[in-house]
């Protein structure tokens, strides 16, 4: 049986992959903050219906040397580095981005350490992003696009990227990173622009609130479902060749787009609720991202299952589902 090691296993593609292995008769280990395994309720939520079924340590990605002792504790075969502070709104300011680049890039080289020292067989996922693109001119994207990242989450990313890419090269290590573009799911957490429009559309619906606040409503995205993506991961790292894959729908839509769809599900007219609030406004949105799928597709046959539509439906479904049930 293989060991598998997922670091962000309470998080959305954690709580997806975990599921996923664990049908498949893997034995699962995760690490969590020690804040976490005290507040059960709200910060393992997504994995509460299988955590019986699971090995949960608790890790700080900060702490790390601890990250380094836990892989030769664990073992792993596998080991799935999708922790991260990952929300790209921080920007530049001093604290945020000194904690964003010192966490991301610290915890991909202890986590690198610690294999090469204890288990240099375990391959290693590194969950790469579309924001190491940044600022590019190409478009859409492909692994051959050059990286101009323009927020520190990307700069941090793209340092684990090239981190991840030199223990293959130098140390034949099994590293692959996926370059993943946006990925929602009703386990999305509200400070991402999808899942605050479908809850505030449903708080509104419910007569909860009489208003939306949002910053760019023409940003494009190109948005696919967690669950497809967390397969993608599994493809990449399960291959026999360690490589690195861009992972996208390949369609852009803009946000205003996302708010009509999400709205008209209700019978209710977006512009009515909205109002523009320049907090949620990001210093540099130039470029478009959109990727381009083509090698993952045609080398390890994967593909997407769900369009946008069914993913805006299917977090609807779920959001409305929970909001009710909370008010009976
Ligand atoms: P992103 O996701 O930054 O692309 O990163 P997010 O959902 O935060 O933003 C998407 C777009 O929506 C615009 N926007 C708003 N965003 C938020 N959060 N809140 C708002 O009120 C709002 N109004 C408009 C943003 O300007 C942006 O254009 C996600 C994360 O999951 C990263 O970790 C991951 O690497 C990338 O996707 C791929």
């Amino acid at each position: 049986m293989s060991r598998v090691l997922i670091t962000g296993i309470s998080g959305q593609d954690g709580s997806y992959l975990a599921e996923s292995l664990l049908a498949d008769g893997m034995e699962v280990h995760g690490l969590v903050r020690g804040e976490s395994l005290e507040a059960a309720d709200t910060k393992l939520f997504r994995i509460a219906p299988f955590i019986d079924r699971l090995s949960l340590h608790s890790c700080k990605l900060e702490n790390q040397t601890g990250l380094f002792e836990i892989v030769g504790e664990i073992q792993p075969d596998y080991l799935y580095h999708l922790g991260a502070q990952s929300f790209v709104g921080h920007g530049f300011d001093k604290e945020n981005a000194s904690t964003t680049m010192d966490t991301n890039w610290g915890s991909t080289h202890s986590l690198l350490c610690g294999i090469s020292k204890f288990v240099p067989h375990c391959r290693f996922y590194f969950a790469g992003s579309s924001e190491m693109f940044g600022s590019t001119s190409t478009s859409p994207q492909n692994e051959s696009t050059p990286f101009n990242p323009s927020s520190a989450y990307g700069i941090s990313k793209l340092a684990g990227f090239h981190l991840s890419k030199s223990y293959r090269q130098n140390e034949d290590i099994h590293c692959c990173s996926g370059i993943l573009f946006n990925h929602e799911s009703p386990r999305r957490g509200k400070e991402y622009v999808t899942q605050k429009i479908i809850t505030q559309a449903v708080a509104i619906h419910l007569g909860r609130s009489n208003s939306i606040k949002l910053g760019n409503l023409e940003a494009r995205r190109d948005w696919g479902h967690a669950k497809d993506y967390v397969q993608a991961m599994r493809k990449i790292t399960e291959a026999p060749d360690a490589k690195d894959y861009v992972v996208a729908s390949g369609h852009t839509h803009s946000v205003r787009q996302f708010c009509e769809k999400a709205f008209s599900i209700l019978d209710l007219n977006f512009e009515e609720f909205f109002e523009c609030d320049s907090r949620f406004f990001r210093p540099s949105e130039k470029t478009v991202l959109c990727g381009d799928a083509s090698k993952i597709k045609k080398e390890l046959g994967w593909s997407p299952t769900y369009d946008l539509d069914s993913i805006i439906e299917e977090m609807m479904h779920f959001e409305l589902e929970k909001s009710t049930s909370s008010q009976n």
